[in-house]
Order: structure tokens, then sequence, then C-alpha cells
């Protein structure tokens, strides 16, 4: 990680603690992953998958993702449904006729932007981005992107 990120993100996680009332942040990322692979990365860059407990974080999840998107994997999953990071809320926003568990196969859950965002069950080896959960709002490229683009796209509210 980038030096300003790793700055950024110390700082936005000490307002975090300091607020303890402060909102959970998403991030979408692009990289198109299973969903057990995206959660690995959000574990690993943010705080995990993200959970949408409630109509309002519902509808930051539906500001995040461009207009006529497709799948996006969120936290939810099952042997009965449960999120990734341990929530325990039961709010749920299938898309009508989901979750079906088609083939018998489904057992991860995707926001489908096609379909106003509503959730579908999916098969969880299926690739699409995905939306992480997290304390800060430090957000940043993978690797493989050279230095100057870490730090544009290094976006933290400490930075300013
Ligand atoms: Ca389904």
């Amino acid at each position: 990680m980038h030096q300003c990120c790793v700055l950024c993100c110390l700082c936005t996680a000490f307002l975090s603690a300091l607020f303890s009332g402060l909102d959970v942040t998403f991030v979408l990322t692009d990289h198109s992953k299973s969903w057990t692979e995206a959660q690995s990365y959000c574990r690993e860059h943010h705080t995990d998958l993200a959970s949408v407990r409630n109509e309002a974080e519902n509808q930051k999840v539906q500001e995040l993702v461009p207009g006529g998107g497709g799948f996006v994997w969120i936290g939810l999953f099952r042997d009965s449904w449960k999120w990734s990071d341990g929530s325990s809320s039961s709010f749920r926003y299938w898309r009508s006729g989901q979750p079906n568990n088609y083939g018998g196969q489904e057992a991860c859950a995707a926001a489908d932007f096609s379909s106003s965002g509503r959730w579908v069950d999916v098969k969880c080896d299926e690739k699409f981005p995905f939306i992480c959960s997290g304390p800060s709002e430090c957000v940043f490229e993978e690797e493989e992107e050279d230095s100057e683009e870490i730090e544009d796209d290094c976006d933290c509210i400490c930075c300013d």
C-alpha cells in the first residue's frame, strides 16, 4: 500500500474509533472475482464483504453502482443465509422469484444492477465485481498499477 494510503487509513481508522457511530463505508471493486476470492480480498484490504443490514445501507449500495450494471457480490451466503462478517441482520432485498437455488448449487448472493440492484442467489464460483465494507475511506488499486496511479487512487477523507 502506498505510504499516503497507510497514513490516511490510520488517521481515518482513528477518527472512526473516536466517533464510533460513524457509518460503515462501502467500496466497489471492479475486478471480477469468485465470491470466496472477493471475501479474501475484502478481508485483506478492507474489513469484509459488505453486509447490507437495513434500507439505509441498501441505499448506499444502490448509489455505489452505476445504472445498468450487472451482478455485484455482497456478503450474503448460506447454509441458511448469513452475512460474511457475522452481522445478524435479516434485511433482504431479493428479486422476485429469488432465491431459487437453481440446480441446487446457488449458495452466494449478488445484487443484480440490471434489475434495480435486487438480490439473486448464484453459484459462488461465478466471477463478478464486489462490494467491500470498511471503517476507512481509503481506496486503492491492486499491485500491478504503478505508484503514481496508486497515489491517484488513494482517496482518503484525511488527505485534504
Ligand atoms: Ca437464483
